[in-house]
């Protein structure tokens, strides 16, 4: 059934009643959450537990001439201060980016960016480590920074990275994809081009939880216990494992409840280095816990992409070819969070939704003083930026021919029977229709209306314009396939193991790690419907190394289409096994046996009535196994994806824009998503909410920004400024469901997509406000002097 205004669904009639596929099971996390009781980085207290506060460099370029601990260690309940010096006797003194960089854990020679790790201390509480912070005198010789992408390509722009032997200048990698040539001759021979040039700003994932650790070494078993904010702890595992030299076995991994990822967790940090560390040569438990303006100052960043996008077109509006150009900003070191054989992440999925025969892009990424980064912030490896790139360029296009932007759409979407579709710059999309869902957001948007009152308030010279704003975008989530997609060298497949107990419960562990998606409910979901389960009988973990199957962890929307694909596996491996067992209870043959979805039993095929449920199977393989089985009920698969899935989705933004302040105002905001085979709408609707929120915190608010001396004038939250609920409208949500063939539920990811198609809805929505003055473009975030300046130019300020 739909509801009347659009608005979510309620599917109740799926799942059988069960809590399976479909239900608005409400998330079992949320008990411990709401009532305080939810156990995170900071919350864990150990006997004997040190503190740890990082000592920051205040300059962004600089080279250390001497640092003095005797102030510091004089400080009473000062236990220790760390160096480069001390960690370079443990060989830790530098550690491995994603990027297979090497970064500095404390500062070796020279700081490369303001709020780099320069020194460490350890005392019995927080205040006192504060306090011997800010005693430990170090001695800078300051050079001059260069925090702009662009300057630091000239030629007479500071070296900054005079650590990497032969490196001569701050340039950092190139990389293209397409067909150059190609491109330029559909460019040379269309009737229509269009250029324009755009900053994706550098933004800040901003978890509520900053990043920390506990690192924990226990002597006696000769093991390492690291608890931290995580969203790959076993990947984390390995790599500590390899830069620590301590066999893996030997270290543990917790990912203990997480306050939020977007991933600021994916990268390692030099405060969860220095924490184990600490705690291995101190033998006491050694906690780091960041501040605020510490986790936006040195943690990884997201975008920074200074894009050129340019279209060639017909006269009525058939695309022909893209071409884009990407000054990229990687900070001081090469640290973006993706796979490694990705440098620009996926931003070639550029073409977008449109079937365009032709494409080239190419980039060049450049060393700044800058904290490092390019993780990926609710964008799927760099899917955001391409998707602001063509979404941004088809309204461009529209405007030049005079089109409408849905028409232009209509006209170059790819249809539904041309999927499997492969995209000119090699990417496979599995299902979509896009018409589909920009009919269904057209229709809940009222859209001849708007168009129709637009028109209006710019014949009568209303006060405000109305501008209507359109993304039709694709995702493309779940990375593997492991033969493309790795992380250091390891295959990005992901885990779930099944144990069904011999009452009837179950207990599922999964190699991903929730960072408030509400995994514990819809991986429980899933298991319950595949086997017939009630969902409140299905436990789920994750987080630790020690009990949970290896996994890539959570970024990527890789969860539901890699994980999810495994705990199905893994469920439907328990089902055959119920099988045998049932043919042994049931006094019948194994091929005989079949499996009801409807109501969760296993009974003699043609005989309804010999059924029997999975409790009484579980009891079987306990209390009564047959012979040709093994006793027990539990099932584990490891799930190599055949291909990504992408998820798809047409969100309209109504603005009205204030012609004497700039302010933009939400008149409507429609958020149509397709994610396939839906697991919980419920969750699915939070995760839509929550991303759009961010998606406006994008287009509205959020920049990390410099001054020319390299100081973060964006760091805090007074400066950095993250939406409230305040300058959140009214979101409208609807669906459509186009399954994945490939996924064996056939759903989709879905974390994503709001952050990834919004913004390029809403810059549309304010530039289409202006645009019949001919205003092309307005830059993110788009305050309100950036507005006026745009009213102004255009003569429409009053
Ligand atoms: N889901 C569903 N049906 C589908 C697809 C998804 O019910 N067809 C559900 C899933 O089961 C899961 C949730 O929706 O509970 C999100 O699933 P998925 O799209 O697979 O994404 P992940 O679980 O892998 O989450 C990662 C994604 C990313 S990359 C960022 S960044 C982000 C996001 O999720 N970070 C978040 N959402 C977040 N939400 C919260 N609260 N906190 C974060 O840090
Ligand atoms: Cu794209 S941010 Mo999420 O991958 O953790």
């Amino acid at each position: 059934a739909e509801a009347e205004d659009g608005g979510p669904q309620p599917e109740k009639h799926c799942g059988h009643g069960r809590g399976g596929m479909g239900e608005e099971v409400k998330r079992k996390e949320d008990q411990r959450f709401i009532t305080g009781r939810g156990n995170y980085v900071d919350d864990i207290k150990k006997p004997d537990m040190l503190h740890c506060e990082i000592v920051r460099s205040p300059h962004a370029h600089a080279r250390i001439e001497n640092i003095d601990k005797s102030r510091a260690l004089d400080v009473d309940g000062v236990v220790a201060v760390l160096t480069a010096d001390d960690l370079r006797e443990y060989d830790l003194a530098t550690m491995p980016t994603l990027m297979a960089d090497t970064q500095d854990v404390l500062v070796n020679d020279k700081v490369k960016f303001q709020s780099q790790e320069v020194a460490a201390v350890i005392a019995t509480d927080r205040y006192t480590a504060k306090d011997g912070a800010q005693k430990v005198v170090v001695d800078y010789d300051v050079l001059e920074p260069v925090v702009d992408a662009e300057k630091s390509l000239e030629d007479d722009a500071p070296l900054i990275r005079d650590d990497i032997e032969g490196q001569e200048d701050n340039h950092c990698l190139d990389w293209e994809t397409g067909d150059e040539e190609a491109t330029a001759e559909a460019f040379e021979n269309a009737d229509v081009t269009v250029k324009e040039q755009m900053l994706y700003q550098r933004l800040h994932p901003a978890p509520i939880e900053t990043c920390g650790a506990v690192g924990d070494y226990d002597p006696g078993k000769d093991k390492l216990t690291v608890h931290m904010t995580s969203q790959a702890p076993h990947i984390h595992r390995t790599l500590f494992a390899q830069v620590s030299g301590i066999p893996e076995h030997k270290i543990r991994i917790v990912s203990p409840d997480v306050g939020g990822g977007f991933g600021n967790k994916v990268p390692i940090y030099p405060g969860y280095v220095v924490a184990a560390a600490a705690s291995y040569v101190l033998e006491q438990p050694v906690k780091w816990v960041e501040e605020r303006s510490e986790n936006i100052q040195s943690t990884g960043f997201a975008r920074d992409y200074d894009m050129t996008g340019e279209l060639a077109a017909t006269d009525d509006g058939e695309i022909l070819a893209v071409r884009t150009d990407v000054l990229a900003d990687h900070g001081a070191y090469n640290a973006v969070a993706q796979p490694s054989k990705f440098p620009a992440g996926f931003f070639n999925i550029f073409t977008g939704s449109y079937d365009i025969d032709t494409a080239y892009g190419s980039l060049t990424a450049a060393y700044t003083n800058t904290a490092p980064g390019g993780v990926a912030y609710r964008c799927s490896f760099r899917v955001t930026e391409a998707v602001y790139l063509i979404e941004r360029m088809v309204k461009v296009l529209a405007d030049e021919l005079g089109m409408d932007p849905v028409e232009i759409r209509r006209k170059n979407f790819i249809q539904p029977e041309q999927f499997p579709y492969e995209s000119p710059t090699g990417w496979n999309y599995d299902s979509g229709d896009y018409e589909g869902a920009l009919d269904k957001a057209l229709e809940m948007a009222d859209y001849d209306h708007y168009r129709e009152e637009q028109q209006r308030r710019i014949d009568e010279d209303a006060d405000t314009l109305l501008g209507i704003g359109i993304s039709s975008f694709t995702e493309v989530v779940g990375a593997g396939p492991g033969k493309t997609c790795d992380i250091a060298g390891v295959e990005m497949f992901d885990s779930a193991e099944i144990r069904v107990h011999p009452t009837g419960n179950a207990t599922v562990r999964v190699g991903v790690q929730t960072q408030g998606q509400g995994h514990e409910t819809t991986f429980a979901q899933i298991v319950a419907e595949e086997l017939g389960m009630d969902v409140e009988d299905i436990t789920v973990e994750h987080g630790d190394t020690d009990t949970d199957p290896y996994g890539l962890g959570t970024y990527g929307s890789r969860s539901t289409p890699v994980a999810g694909a495994a705990a199905a596996v893994a469920s439907r491996k328990v089902r055959e096994k119920a099988k045998a067992i049932a043919a042994n209870e049931l006094e019948a043959a194994k091929e005989d046996i079949t499996w009801d979805r409807e109501s969760g039993e296993f009974h003699v095929a043609g005989a309804p009535d010999r059924s029997i449920s999975i409790t009484e199977i579980a009891a079987g393989a306990y209390m009564n196994h047959p012979s040709s089985e093994e006793p027990g009920l539990e099932a584990v698969n490891y799930y190599d994806p055949p291909e990504m899935t992408y998820p798809f989705g047409s969100y309209i933004v109504v603005v009205e824009v204030d012609r004497e302040t700039g302010e933009v105002e939400f008149e409507k905001f429609v958020a149509v998503d397709d994610c396939g085979n839906r697991i919980n709408p419920m969750i699915i609707e939070g995760q839509i909410h929550g991303g759009l929120a961010q998606g406006i915190g994008t287009a509205m608010l959020e920049h990390v920004t410099f001054d020319d001396n390299g100081n973060v004038t964006g760091g805090d939250f007074m400066n950095y400024l993250l939406p409230t609920s305040m300058e959140i409208p009214n979101f409208e949500t609807g669906h459509t469901v186009t399954p994945s063939p490939h996924h064996p539920i056939g759903a989709k990811g879905v974390g994503e997509s709001p952050t990834v198609g919004s913004p390029p809805a809403i810059v549309n929505a304010v530039v289409d406000a202006m645009s019949h003055a001919g205003i092309t473009h307005v830059e993110m975030p788009m305050t309100p002097d950036t507005v006026w300046e745009k009213l102004d130019e255009a003569g429409l300020a009053t």
